[in-house]
């Protein structure tokens, strides 16, 4: 019987690193820098046209649900997705909100690549929240935030990045998702029963009825409050617990691109948002990437956040950047 070896090129790699490490160190520095070197560098994310993309969405007001700023601003989103060549999907629901308000709500998916069995998904939610129920301001508690932060930077940096994908494929299929209703949860000011899982309806609604049946991809990474000025993202513990390998991956990468100071090495606070339900329901390990502000007396996601002031003035193109680069050069590293 004839016995076939098949060596693969990492194989390959790690041997000759082992044989020449045995000898003096230049042969042995080469071939680490030939190790290097099988890292993809991912195309320039342009922080300017995120900016924009938000700005966009912050123009149409508040898109709080059953509101016509929230219906045209998901027909711009997905016509976007559509000129940026992802095959689109419009998924429809009346998700009931706490308070027994049926939300006409829209998630919507751009598909790359739809015929890759290996995909990715990238998520962050849309809709903004209908009451500023942590401003200093009592009068605010009832009013609809502008969510720029909240909402509006997370689809910033996605449509960006879908953006770049149209020009240049990684090997893999992504799905770009955008998540509507996940703002309407229960508020503070709320004095009546407890309500479990009035957060998240759009991604409760997605994982349990897929856009496309029996989906999968093999993990997801959830942008929320990515654009704020002086924002850190530590690593957020239910992440941590479920996607522990993509947490270390994209720590380590935002790291080696020098975005260190974002993405901070030590563990957070947890959150309940879309990548809970992505994990439970659909069991798709998704790690959120999430601003988490230690020294912020008003709230753990920083200073404005569900107030009136989650507007234009604290997005910070750098932060942008950090986020935008360290996913690209995530997703075009994967086989
Ligand atoms: C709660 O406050 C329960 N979860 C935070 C999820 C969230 C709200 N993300 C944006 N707004
Ligand atoms: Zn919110």
């Amino acid at each position: 019987m004839k016995t076939r070896r098949i060596f693969t090129f990492p194989f390959l790699l790690a041997t000759l690193t082992a044989a020449v490490s045995c000898g003096n160190s230049k042969k042995a520095d080469e071939s680490r820098e030939t190790e290097k070197k099988i890292v993809i560098k991912a195309p320039e994310f342009n922080a300017d046209s995120a900016y924009a993309y938000i700005q966009a969405q912050a123009d149409f007001g508040p898109r709080v649900p059953n509101t016509q700023a929230h219906r045209d601003c998901g027909d711009y989103l997905a016509s976007q997705l559509e000129a940026f060549g992802a095959r689109v999907y419009n998924q429809y629901a009346d998700l009931e909100a706490w308070d027994g308000t049926l939300l006409k709500a829209r998630n919507i998916i751009g598909a790359y690549k739809p015929e890759s069995r290996k995909r990715v998904m990238l998520c962050a939610h849309w809709d903004s929240r209908p009451y500023a129920d942590n401003d200093p301001n009592p009068d605010n508690h009832r009013k609809h935030i502008l969510g720029v932060n909240d909402g509006a930077s997370g689809v910033g940096v996605l449509l960006e990045i879908a953006r770049q994908l149209q020009q240049k494929s990684p090997e893999l299929g992504i799905d770009i998702i955008f998540f509507d209703a996940e703002d309407y949860g229960i508020p503070e000011f709320h004095r009546g029963n407890y309500k479990a899982d009035t957060w998240c309806l759009g991604s409760q609604y997605w994982a349990r009825t897929p856009h496309i049946q029996g989906y999968f991809a093999r993990y997801g990474i959830l942008l929320d409050m990515v654009g704020g000025k002086g924002a850190t993202f530590y690593q957020e513990p239910y992440s941590l617990r479920t996607a522990a390998k993509e947490v270390k991956k994209i720590w380590k990468k935002a790291r080696e691109l020098g975005y260190g100071n974002w993405f901070v090495d030590r563990e957070g606070a947890e959150v309940t948002d879309d990548h809970v339900y992505v994990h439970s329901i659909a069991r798709i390990p998704c790690v959120d990437i999430i601003n988490y502000d230690p020294t912020s007396e008003r709230s753990s996601f920083g200073d404005f956040w569900h107030t009136v002031n989650d507007t234009m003035e604290n997005i910070d193109r750098a932060t942008l950047k950090a986020v935008g680069q360290t996913v690209m050069d995530v997703i075009y590293n994967e086989k």
